[in-house]
């Protein structure tokens, strides 16, 4: 999986660099060699580490992959609440990376990554609509199958500078934009924080792919010197959340690119895509990537309905959940995203909504209505909670608590979510009311609490 860390693609001083420090293939090696070595005594099932921006976590996901043990990068920011959820499920052991400790680099090793392709090779946690995150286990095959359908799309190469600035803890900026970069060959620099002004100055330095969440590509359109820097970028591409058409038309008039979108999921890794020289249409998110089919599962006469896919790059199951696995296949073995989408005539897909309002999409970030109500109801203030996400033009959507408490101000339960659970899961907005609307069931009416805040998730 590891490609360019056999050396095919040559070395140099600044094959990778993280947050303004800069590493050769052969410094990465030596260090994640040294994380395999000490995994390989530990004999533990699964590690974690702190996935902060840096050289650090791309040493122990590395090293991971060579030891054959799973790595679960843990949110640096995550709350206690989090964490103990995190190492307790998936029983890892936490550990920390010295990168200036280094075992010298066996290039043999690195070529037999993928020897052993159905292992499990990250443990990803992500919301769900209700209760606490749940792992979800990917193998290197997925991880080897959707890079190389990715790079494919994109014609990503050896030749490309990859510039982002995404968190190390989910698909986006760590299986895309390190373990990508790793297997095209692509040079990396990722920014630290993806602020426009980074992403313009990593364009002096000769950076040619972007990714980026839709936030970031609307704080780069609201940027007109940034986004002006990109102009002689190769590619632009955007996901995790719907790209806003007016960002599109920006960018394009900034930027002189149309941004390619791509589409997927945690569970399944990037599935759609547009495609690097084809045509590309804002609010659709492209075609089927190789080995993946789709199908739209609608009511008689609709064009509409739930996206439900199949292909290599789907996980290998929840964690420790055979029950939750097997919710997520439809009887006839479709993966279902939860996704609501159409399909245009040439093939081109559109995702238009989500079929539940307990997902949340903030900045990017995949938030469970549950998670964050069941952290609100651990405040001994709060009797009753209801989270939903309201439409929002940085975040995409921003989370709404809507509490029932008395002796409380809605600062301190925002302080009490970001430090709790962690920061990006704090609602940015505390309402309170008389009491939660329920129908006759008892189950809380959350459409009613989203009345007249514009189009709603569908
Ligand atoms: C504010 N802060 C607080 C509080 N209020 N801290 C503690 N308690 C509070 N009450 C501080 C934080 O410490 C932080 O400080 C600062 O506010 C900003 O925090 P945040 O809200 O996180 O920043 P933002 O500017 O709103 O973030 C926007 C963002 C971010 C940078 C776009 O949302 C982001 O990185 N999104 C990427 C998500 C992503 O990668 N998703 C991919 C999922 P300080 O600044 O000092 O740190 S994978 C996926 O979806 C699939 C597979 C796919 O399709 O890609
Ligand atoms: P996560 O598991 O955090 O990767 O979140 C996956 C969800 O992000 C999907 O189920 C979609 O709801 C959403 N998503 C990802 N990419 C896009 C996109 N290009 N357009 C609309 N929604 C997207």
């Amino acid at each position: 999986m590891l490609t360019a860390l056999t050396g095919v693609f040559g070395d140099r001083a600044d094959a990778v660099t993280v947050a303004g420090r800069c590493a050769s293939y052969e410094e990465l090696l030596g260090a994640a060699q040294a994380v395999a070595a000490d995994l390989a005594e530990a004999s533990v099932p699964a590690f974690a580490v702190t996935a902060t921006a840096s050289l650090e976590t791309v040493a122990a996901v590395v090293g991971g992959l060579l030891a054959g043990v799973p790595c679960v990068p843990l949110p640096p920011d995550a709350g206690p609440a989090e964490r103990e959820h995190i190492l307790r499920d998936s029983g890892a052991r936490l550990i920390e990376v010295d990168f200036t400790r280094r075992v010298p680099a066996a290039r043999r090793a690195v070529s037999a990554v993928g020897s052993a392709l159905g292992d499990p090779a990250l443990i990803l946690y992500t919301s769900g609509t209700t209760g606490a995150p749940k792992g979800v286990v990917l193998s290197g095959a997925a991880i080897t199958a959707d890079l190389d359908a990715l790079a494919d799309a994109w014609e990503w190469s050896a030749q490309d500078t990859l510039v982002h600035g995404l968190p190390l803890f989910h698909v986006h900026g760590l299986v895309l934009g390190v373990l990508g970069a790793l297997r095209t060959g692509s040079r990396l620099v990722h920014t630290g924080r993806p602020t426009p002004e980074a992403y313009a100055e990593a364009a002096a330095a000769g950076g040619s792919l972007y990714f980026g969440v839709p936030t970031v590509w609307s704080r780069i359109a609201a940027a007109p010197e940034s986004a002006a820097a990109l102009a002689g970028a190769r590619l632009l591409v955007s996901g995790s959340a719907a790209l806003p058409a007016p960002v599109f038309r920006d960018l394009e008039r900034l930027t002189g690119h149309r941004p390619v979108e791509r589409y997927g999921m945690t569970e399944s890794l990037i599935t759609v895509s547009g495609r690097a020289g084809g045509e590309v249409r804002p609010g659709t998110v492209g075609t089927p990537l190789a080995g993946i089919t789709t199908r739209i599962a609608a009511e008689p006469g609709a064009e509409i309905g739930e996206l439900q896919l199949t292909g290599p790059t789907l996980f290998s199951g929840y964690l420790g959940r055979p029950e939750a696995t097997a919710a997520a296949y439809t009887e006839d073995g479709w993966f279902r995203t939860g996704d609501i989408a159409a399909v245009d005539g040439d093939g081109v897909h559109r995702i238009v909504g989500r079929a539940s309002t307990d997902m949340i999409k903030s900045g990017g970030y995949r938030i469970g209505a549950g998670e964050i109500e069941n952290a609100l109801l651990d405040h001994p203030q709060v009797r009753e909670a209801a989270v939903v996400g309201v439409p929002d033009a940085d975040l995409g959507q921003r989370i709404v608590a809507f509490v029932v408490a008395e002796g409380v101000t809605g600062t301190e339960l925002t302080d009490f979510v970001a430090t709790y659970l962690s920061v990006h899961k704090r609602p940015r907005e505390v309402r309170f009311i008389a009491a939660v609307p329920r129908n006759a069931m008892g189950k809380p009416q959350k459409r009613l609490l989203l009345e007249g805040e514009g189009a709603g998730p569908v």
